[in-house]
């Protein structure tokens, strides 16, 4: 294939409910769209980077100056026959995994159209739905919080995740264990703890959590295993995992007995597979973690998660639960607690153009002349 043609749009979408973590507060979204066009087909790809470096080192105006100065210039006019080799160009770029993400999915859209096959076929995947749990940031208040809880398990979502953080972590998990004693439930702490507080997150033991995500710093997993090594609870590892190298690594010194797999934060899902089958190989459950996805992203989420590890339920809830109206046809929504895996070529949805247009705050063509604005 030969890329000829590529239009970045960063396009906001307000969310339906102000989403915080101990790290950072949202009331809308910014994601850069990658529109690719390649042998006369179309590829979309979604750059899920957050606005603000709290959460990694990237924000979304790092991943459009990597993408325009860097990523794109590399792609536009080269031919390229496998992701592997597409993924090659940029090698030498290092870290900016969402930025390269978003290229790397356009890709993998436009392949997958080419060859009439599904993402989730291509990467060898075959569940065709998923169970789906909800991520519930940090509320005003505990009744506020039960509220929700209440409310996405009515509608029939099979997990909780509760973000926590100091303040808003034993209290709040106890009152949810009350209410619903058999709920899978599990807690995210965005690196808001040190070994300092290993004495208080072993309270959270007695509450028979599925997991603890990402208790400690992002660039950490020495003292990941120290914590891992006194806690029944098991770790599971979000900011500190950006490949499969640092999986491998991390189920070496068992810093955690769990890994959360976002294709944005590996750079794309190519690595994404390979993080899952090195976890597979080692026995080391995966889910799929979200980034607030708009219908593009969340659309290659759903088809990584098609594959055989993913044995726990995702932060891939249905679309509505963050956007009014998504990007996307037809829309992704959870029935029952499951979604299904889009079967069509490529990312198997289609993004709906005026509405991108619409929502637009600023867009940019290149193509192998150069830039044009
Ligand atoms: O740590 O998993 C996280 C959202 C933005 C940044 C980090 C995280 C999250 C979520 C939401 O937990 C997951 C989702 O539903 O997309
Ligand atoms: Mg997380």
């Amino acid at each position: 294939m030969r890329i000829d043609r590529i239009d970045l749009t960063l396009v906001r979408l307000p969310l339906v409910r102000v989403f915080k973590t101990s790290s950072s507060q949202k009331s809308h979204i910014d994601h850069i769209l990658i529109r690719a066009e390649a042998d006369g087909l179309v590829g979309w790809g979604e750059c899920a980077s957050p606005s603000d470096p709290y959460y990694c080192p990237e924000t979304i105006e790092t991943c459009w100056h990597i993408l325009r100065d860097f990523l794109l210039p590399d792609a536009i006019g080269r031919k390229w026959g496998t992701i592997e080799e597409l993924v090659g160009f940029s090698a030498k770029v290092k870290g900016n995994n969402f930025a390269k993400a978003g290229l790397e999915m356009a890709c993998w859209d436009l392949l997958g159209k080419a060859q009439g096959r599904s993402i989730g076929a291509m990467l060898g995947g075959s569940a065709v739905s998923i169970a789906s749990g909800v991520s519930l940031g940090i509320e005003e208040s505990l009744p506020a919080l039960l509220r929700l809880v209440d409310q996405y398990i009515g509608e029939g979502y099979k997990r909780i995740k509760l973000k926590i953080a100091p303040g808003w972590d034993i209290d709040v998990v106890r009152a949810v264990r009350e209410r619903h004693p058999d709920l899978p439930l599990q807690v995210d702490a965005n690196s808001a703890y040190t070994l300092d507080d290993s004495d208080h997150l072993r309270r959270l033991d007695e509450f028979g959590l599925l997991l603890i995500e990402q208790p400690l710093a992002h660039d950490d997993i020495i003292d990941h295993a120290r914590l891992q090594a006194i806690l029944t609870t098991p770790v599971c590892l979000d900011e500190s995992i950006h490949s499969a190298d640092d999986a491998r690594k991390a189920i070496d010194i068992a810093a955690c007995r769990i890994i959360n797999i976002k294709v944005s934060r590996v750079g794309g899902l190519l690595e994404a597979k390979r993080v899952h089958d090195v976890c597979l190989a080692r026995g080391i459950p995966v889910w799929c973690g979200g980034m607030h996805e708009f219908g593009i992203g969340r659309a290659a989420n759903l088809a990584v998660s098609s594959l055989p590890g993913f044995t726990l339920p995702g932060d891939i809830s249905g679309s509505d639960k963050y956007y009014r109206d998504d990007l996307v046809e037809p829309p992704l929504l959870a029935t029952n607690g499951s979604i299904p895996v889009p079967c069509g070529p490529g990312l198997g949805v289609t993004p709906i153009e005026d509405r991108i247009v619409r929502n637009a705050l600023r867009t940019l063509t290149l193509t192998e002349d150069g830039v044009c604005r």
